[in-house]
Protein backbone atom coordinates (compact mmCIF):
# COMPACT_ATOMS: atom_id res chain seq x y z
CA UNK A 1 0.00 0.00 0.00
CA UNK A 2 2.76 2.74 -0.86
CA UNK A 3 -0.18 4.29 -2.95
CA UNK A 4 0.27 8.27 -2.30
CA UNK A 5 -3.54 8.96 -1.73
CA UNK A 6 -4.40 6.02 0.61
CA UNK A 7 -4.50 8.35 3.18
CA UNK A 8 -6.98 10.74 1.56
CA UNK A 9 -9.19 7.74 0.09
CA UNK A 10 -8.77 6.15 3.67
CA UNK A 11 -10.45 9.35 5.21
CA UNK A 12 -13.18 9.73 2.53
CA UNK A 13 -14.12 6.12 2.43
CA UNK A 14 -14.41 6.86 6.88
CA UNK A 15 -16.67 9.85 5.25
CA UNK A 16 -18.79 7.57 2.98
CA UNK A 17 -19.26 5.13 6.41
CA UNK A 18 -20.47 7.60 8.01
CA UNK A 19 -23.21 8.55 5.49
CA UNK A 20 -23.28 4.60 3.77
CA UNK A 21 -25.94 5.86 1.62
CA UNK A 22 -24.58 8.78 0.27
CA UNK A 23 -25.20 7.81 -3.70
CA UNK A 24 -28.46 7.76 -3.25
CA UNK A 25 -31.00 10.14 -2.47
CA UNK A 26 -31.69 10.55 1.28
CA UNK A 27 -32.84 12.93 3.68
CA UNK A 28 -30.52 14.73 6.40
CA UNK A 29 -32.31 13.70 9.46
CA UNK A 30 -33.57 9.98 9.75
CA UNK A 31 -34.93 10.15 12.68
CA UNK A 32 -37.69 12.70 14.10
CA UNK A 33 -40.54 12.77 16.65
CA UNK A 34 -44.27 12.52 16.14
CA UNK A 35 -45.99 15.64 16.50
CA UNK A 36 -43.30 18.15 15.74
CA UNK A 37 -42.43 20.28 12.92
CA UNK A 38 -39.90 18.16 10.73
CA UNK A 39 -37.38 19.80 8.07
CA UNK A 40 -37.09 17.01 4.96
CA UNK A 41 -33.98 17.81 3.44
CA UNK A 42 -33.48 15.54 0.38
CA UNK A 43 -29.74 15.18 -0.78
CA UNK A 44 -28.84 14.58 -4.55
CA UNK A 45 -25.43 13.87 -5.06
CA UNK A 46 -25.40 12.87 -8.31
CA UNK A 47 -27.95 12.71 -12.18
CA UNK A 48 -29.01 10.04 -14.38
CA UNK A 49 -25.81 8.29 -15.79
CA UNK A 50 -23.73 11.31 -16.35
CA UNK A 51 -26.91 12.79 -17.32
CA UNK A 52 -27.94 16.92 -15.26
CA UNK A 53 -31.21 16.44 -13.22
CA UNK A 54 -33.64 18.87 -14.46
CA UNK A 55 -36.62 17.84 -12.55
CA UNK A 56 -37.35 16.25 -9.09
CA UNK A 57 -40.29 15.20 -8.18
CA UNK A 58 -41.11 13.83 -4.44
CA UNK A 59 -44.26 12.18 -3.08
CA UNK A 60 -44.78 13.09 0.12
CA UNK A 61 -46.09 10.45 2.89
CA UNK A 62 -49.09 10.06 4.63
CA UNK A 63 -48.65 11.35 8.12
CA UNK A 64 -46.70 14.42 6.80
CA UNK A 65 -48.99 17.43 7.10
CA UNK A 66 -48.94 21.11 6.25
CA UNK A 67 -45.85 20.74 3.95
CA UNK A 68 -44.50 23.90 2.76
CA UNK A 69 -41.54 23.47 -0.09
CA UNK A 70 -38.73 25.55 -0.17
CA UNK A 71 -38.03 27.41 -3.46
CA UNK A 72 -34.88 27.10 -5.18
CA UNK A 73 -33.14 29.87 -7.46
CA UNK A 74 -33.25 28.48 -10.97
CA UNK A 75 -36.14 26.14 -10.08
CA UNK A 76 -39.57 26.50 -10.62
CA UNK A 77 -41.88 25.21 -7.67
CA UNK A 78 -44.76 23.43 -8.20
CA UNK A 79 -47.11 21.50 -5.86
CA UNK A 80 -49.80 18.92 -6.04
CA UNK A 81 -52.85 19.21 -3.23
CA UNK A 82 -55.05 16.19 -2.31
CA UNK A 83 -56.83 14.93 0.40
CA UNK A 84 -55.14 13.14 3.46
CA UNK A 85 -56.53 9.49 4.51
CA UNK A 86 -56.33 10.85 8.06
CA UNK A 87 -57.38 14.71 9.04
CA UNK A 88 -54.35 16.16 10.29
CA UNK A 89 -55.36 18.79 13.76
CA UNK A 90 -53.87 21.89 12.67
CA UNK A 91 -54.10 24.03 16.52
CA UNK A 92 -57.44 22.96 16.93
CA UNK A 93 -58.66 23.27 13.17
CA UNK A 94 -58.94 20.16 11.16
CA UNK A 95 -57.17 19.83 7.68
CA UNK A 96 -58.38 17.02 5.48
CA UNK A 97 -56.14 18.47 2.08
CA UNK A 98 -52.76 19.99 1.84
CA UNK A 99 -49.82 19.44 -0.41
CA UNK A 100 -48.99 15.82 -1.78
CA UNK A 101 -46.41 16.48 -4.27
CA UNK A 102 -43.40 18.59 -4.76
CA UNK A 103 -41.87 19.44 -8.38
CA UNK A 104 -38.94 21.30 -8.72
CA UNK A 105 -38.27 21.57 -12.44
CA UNK A 106 -36.35 23.75 -14.91
CA UNK A 107 -32.90 23.09 -13.29
CA UNK A 108 -29.45 22.01 -14.16
CA UNK A 109 -27.76 19.64 -11.47
CA UNK A 110 -24.72 17.95 -13.09
CA UNK A 111 -24.05 14.95 -12.22
CA UNK A 112 -21.09 15.67 -10.18
CA UNK A 113 -23.04 18.45 -8.10
CA UNK A 114 -24.44 17.92 -5.04
CA UNK A 115 -27.70 20.02 -3.80
CA UNK A 116 -30.45 19.83 -1.35
CA UNK A 117 -34.21 20.27 -2.11
CA UNK A 118 -36.03 20.93 1.13
CA UNK A 119 -39.59 20.85 2.28
CA UNK A 120 -41.11 21.67 6.03
CA UNK A 121 -44.18 20.15 7.46
CA UNK A 122 -45.55 18.49 10.41
CA UNK A 123 -45.23 14.90 11.70
CA UNK A 124 -49.03 13.81 12.72
CA UNK A 125 -49.05 13.65 16.86
CA UNK A 126 -50.71 9.89 16.09
CA UNK A 127 -47.98 8.37 13.50
CA UNK A 128 -47.07 5.40 15.15
CA UNK A 129 -43.19 5.64 16.69
CA UNK A 130 -40.92 2.48 14.64
CA UNK A 131 -42.93 3.97 11.51
CA UNK A 132 -40.88 5.23 8.57
CA UNK A 133 -41.96 7.62 6.55
CA UNK A 134 -41.50 7.44 2.76
CA UNK A 135 -40.57 10.46 0.26
CA UNK A 136 -40.28 8.70 -3.10
CA UNK A 137 -38.23 10.84 -4.81
CA UNK A 138 -37.59 10.66 -8.95
CA UNK A 139 -34.75 12.62 -10.66
CA UNK A 140 -35.64 13.44 -14.24
CA UNK A 141 -32.93 13.58 -16.78
CA UNK A 142 -33.12 14.85 -20.55
CA UNK A 143 -33.56 11.20 -21.35
CA UNK A 144 -33.33 8.95 -18.25
CA UNK A 145 -34.95 8.88 -14.89
CA UNK A 146 -33.47 8.18 -11.72
CA UNK A 147 -36.28 6.45 -9.24
CA UNK A 148 -35.72 6.57 -5.48
CA UNK A 149 -38.96 4.84 -4.81
CA UNK A 150 -38.68 1.65 -3.01
CA UNK A 151 -40.95 2.14 0.20
CA UNK A 152 -39.67 -1.85 1.35
CA UNK A 153 -36.79 -0.71 3.73
CA UNK A 154 -34.89 -3.18 2.53
CA UNK A 155 -31.70 -2.48 2.96
CA UNK A 156 -30.29 -4.36 -0.63
CA UNK A 157 -32.34 -2.32 -3.26
CA UNK A 158 -30.83 -0.37 -5.08
CA UNK A 159 -33.15 2.42 -5.28
CA UNK A 160 -34.61 3.05 -1.73
CA UNK A 161 -36.95 5.45 -1.44
CA UNK A 162 -35.39 8.32 1.64
CA UNK A 163 -37.13 7.66 4.34
CA UNK A 164 -37.50 8.91 7.97
CA UNK A 165 -37.86 6.66 11.17
CA UNK A 166 -40.68 8.46 13.48
CA UNK A 167 -39.74 8.35 17.11
CA UNK A 168 -42.36 9.28 20.18
CA UNK A 169 -43.12 12.69 20.52
CA UNK A 170 -41.51 15.14 23.78
CA UNK A 171 -44.74 14.16 25.04
CA UNK A 172 -44.68 10.48 25.45
CA UNK A 173 -47.42 9.56 22.90
CA UNK A 174 -49.08 6.39 23.40
CA UNK A 175 -47.75 3.31 20.83
CA UNK A 176 -49.81 3.21 18.04
CA UNK A 177 -53.24 3.73 19.96
CA UNK A 178 -54.49 6.31 17.86
CA UNK A 179 -56.35 9.60 18.94
CA UNK A 180 -56.65 9.63 22.77
CA UNK A 181 -53.85 7.41 23.50
CA UNK A 182 -51.20 10.25 24.71
CA UNK A 183 -50.51 9.73 27.94
CA UNK A 184 -51.12 13.40 30.15
CA UNK A 185 -47.97 15.01 31.38
CA UNK A 186 -47.01 12.63 34.59
CA UNK A 187 -48.28 9.31 33.64
CA UNK A 188 -46.43 6.72 32.10
CA UNK A 189 -46.65 5.18 28.70
CA UNK A 190 -48.90 2.53 28.05
CA UNK A 191 -47.64 -1.30 28.50
CA UNK A 192 -48.91 -3.93 27.08
CA UNK A 193 -49.64 -7.65 28.05
CA UNK A 194 -51.01 -10.43 25.56
CA UNK A 195 -54.76 -8.68 25.40
CA UNK A 196 -54.43 -6.10 28.47
CA UNK A 197 -53.32 -2.38 27.81
CA UNK A 198 -52.04 -1.04 30.69
CA UNK A 199 -51.59 2.72 30.73
CA UNK A 200 -51.74 5.97 32.83
CA UNK A 201 -50.06 4.52 35.61
CA UNK A 202 -49.07 7.04 38.41
CA UNK A 203 -48.27 7.19 41.79
CA UNK A 204 -47.92 10.53 43.93
CA UNK A 205 -45.33 12.02 45.84
CA UNK A 206 -45.36 11.51 49.68
CA UNK A 207 -44.03 13.76 52.16
CA UNK A 208 -41.16 12.57 54.89
CA UNK A 209 -41.87 9.47 57.00
CA UNK A 210 -45.46 8.90 55.34
CA UNK A 211 -46.17 5.37 55.24
CA UNK A 212 -48.45 4.68 52.77
CA UNK A 213 -49.26 5.54 48.66
CA UNK A 214 -51.79 4.97 46.45
CA UNK A 215 -51.03 3.43 43.07
CA UNK A 216 -53.63 4.19 39.70
CA UNK A 217 -53.77 3.16 36.59
CA UNK A 218 -56.08 1.91 33.37
CA UNK A 219 -56.65 -2.03 32.70
CA UNK A 220 -58.08 -2.72 28.85
CA UNK A 221 -58.85 -6.20 28.21
CA UNK A 222 -59.26 -6.87 24.86
CA UNK A 223 -59.36 -10.50 25.83
CA UNK A 224 -61.20 -13.08 27.74
CA UNK A 225 -62.05 -12.52 31.48
CA UNK A 226 -59.33 -12.23 33.59
CA UNK A 227 -58.00 -11.00 37.06
CA UNK A 228 -55.37 -8.77 38.61
CA UNK A 229 -54.27 -11.09 41.41
CA UNK A 230 -51.63 -9.08 43.09
CA UNK A 231 -49.08 -6.34 42.66
CA UNK A 232 -45.17 -6.08 44.34
CA UNK A 233 -42.85 -3.57 44.48
CA UNK A 234 -39.49 -2.99 46.05
CA UNK A 235 -39.89 0.22 47.61
CA UNK A 236 -42.24 -0.82 50.46
CA UNK A 237 -43.26 -3.99 52.90
CA UNK A 238 -46.18 -4.48 50.52
CA UNK A 239 -48.87 -3.82 47.76
CA UNK A 240 -52.43 -4.92 48.11
CA UNK A 241 -55.42 -3.87 45.28
CA UNK A 242 -58.25 -1.99 47.17
CA UNK A 243 -61.58 -0.24 46.53
CA UNK A 244 -63.30 2.13 48.16
CA UNK A 245 -66.99 1.60 49.18
CA UNK A 246 -69.69 3.08 51.26
CA UNK A 247 -70.17 2.05 54.57
CA UNK A 248 -73.35 3.49 55.58
CA UNK A 249 -72.87 7.22 54.82
CA UNK A 250 -68.39 6.53 54.74
CA UNK A 251 -66.19 6.28 52.52
CA UNK A 252 -63.80 3.25 53.67
CA UNK A 253 -61.14 1.18 51.44
CA UNK A 254 -60.88 -2.44 51.86
CA UNK A 255 -58.43 -5.05 50.64
CA UNK A 256 -59.58 -7.23 47.28
CA UNK A 257 -58.85 -10.17 49.07
CA UNK A 258 -59.25 -12.30 45.74
CA UNK A 259 -57.94 -9.76 43.56
CA UNK A 260 -60.23 -7.20 41.16
CA UNK A 261 -61.93 -8.77 38.36
CA UNK A 262 -60.75 -7.71 34.44
CA UNK A 263 -63.84 -8.89 32.63
CA UNK A 264 -63.54 -9.70 28.75
CA UNK A 265 -63.43 -6.77 26.60
CA UNK A 266 -64.01 -4.04 29.86
CA UNK A 267 -61.35 -1.52 30.44
CA UNK A 268 -61.01 -1.05 34.56
CA UNK A 269 -59.92 2.39 36.09
CA UNK A 270 -57.71 2.03 39.37
CA UNK A 271 -57.93 5.56 39.97
CA UNK A 272 -58.16 8.10 43.49
CA UNK A 273 -61.64 7.14 45.09
CA UNK A 274 -62.10 4.21 43.33
CA UNK A 275 -59.72 0.80 43.14
CA UNK A 276 -56.05 1.17 43.74
CA UNK A 277 -52.77 -0.28 44.70
CA UNK A 278 -51.97 0.54 48.08
CA UNK A 279 -48.39 0.47 48.79
CA UNK A 280 -47.81 -0.28 53.02
CA UNK A 281 -44.65 0.03 54.68
CA UNK A 282 -42.64 2.84 52.37
CA UNK A 283 -39.49 2.30 52.64
CA UNK A 284 -38.65 5.65 51.21
CA UNK A 285 -40.62 9.11 50.42
CA UNK A 286 -41.73 8.96 46.78
CA UNK A 287 -40.46 12.09 45.25
CA UNK A 288 -42.58 14.01 42.46
CA UNK A 289 -40.96 13.27 38.65
CA UNK A 290 -39.31 10.02 39.35
CA UNK A 291 -40.06 6.49 38.09
CA UNK A 292 -40.67 3.77 40.00
CA UNK A 293 -41.89 0.04 38.80
CA UNK A 294 -44.74 -1.80 40.32
CA UNK A 295 -45.11 -5.46 38.83
CA UNK A 296 -48.86 -7.37 38.79
CA UNK A 297 -49.63 -10.20 38.35
CA UNK A 298 -52.64 -11.55 36.30
CA UNK A 299 -54.54 -14.36 36.70
CA UNK A 300 -54.13 -15.58 32.70
CA UNK A 301 -51.93 -13.15 31.22
CA UNK A 302 -49.42 -13.62 33.74
CA UNK A 303 -46.54 -11.02 35.34
CA UNK A 304 -45.94 -7.51 33.84
CA UNK A 305 -43.20 -4.61 35.11
CA UNK A 306 -45.62 -1.37 34.55
CA UNK A 307 -43.28 1.94 35.00
CA UNK A 308 -45.23 4.34 37.04
CA UNK A 309 -44.50 8.20 37.15
CA UNK A 310 -44.61 9.79 40.61
CA UNK A 311 -46.62 12.70 40.46
CA UNK A 312 -47.24 15.59 42.95
CA UNK A 313 -49.05 14.93 46.12
CA UNK A 314 -52.51 16.01 44.79
CA UNK A 315 -51.95 13.93 41.62
CA UNK A 316 -55.32 12.94 39.98
CA UNK A 317 -57.42 13.95 42.63
CA UNK A 318 -61.16 15.55 41.10
CA UNK A 319 -62.59 18.15 43.87
CA UNK A 320 -60.85 16.36 47.15
CA UNK A 321 -63.07 13.18 47.12
CA UNK A 322 -60.48 11.05 48.01
CA UNK A 323 -61.51 9.14 50.42
CA UNK A 324 -57.73 9.38 52.07
CA UNK A 325 -55.55 7.00 53.11
CA UNK A 326 -54.48 8.10 56.75
CA UNK A 327 -56.59 4.64 57.88
CA UNK A 328 -54.08 2.84 57.39
CU1 LIG B 1 -56.04 1.88 50.11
Amino acid sequence: MKNPVFGALCASALALAAAPALAHATLEQSEAPAGAAYRAVIRIGHGCDGQATNTLRVQLPEGFYNAKPMPKAGWTLETVKGPYAQPFDNHGTPMTEGTREVIWSGGDLQDDWYDEFVIRGTIGADVTPGTVLYFSTVQECAESKEKWIDVTGNKETPNPAPGVTVVAGKAEHGHGHGHGAAAPAGKAAPVTLGDLTLGGAFTRATPPGAPVAGGFLTIANAGADDRLVSASVDFAGRAEIHEMAMEGDVMKMRQLPDGLPIPAGATVELKPGGYHLMFMDLKQPLVEGETVSVTLQFEKAGEVEVPMAIGPMNAGRHGGKDGGHGGH
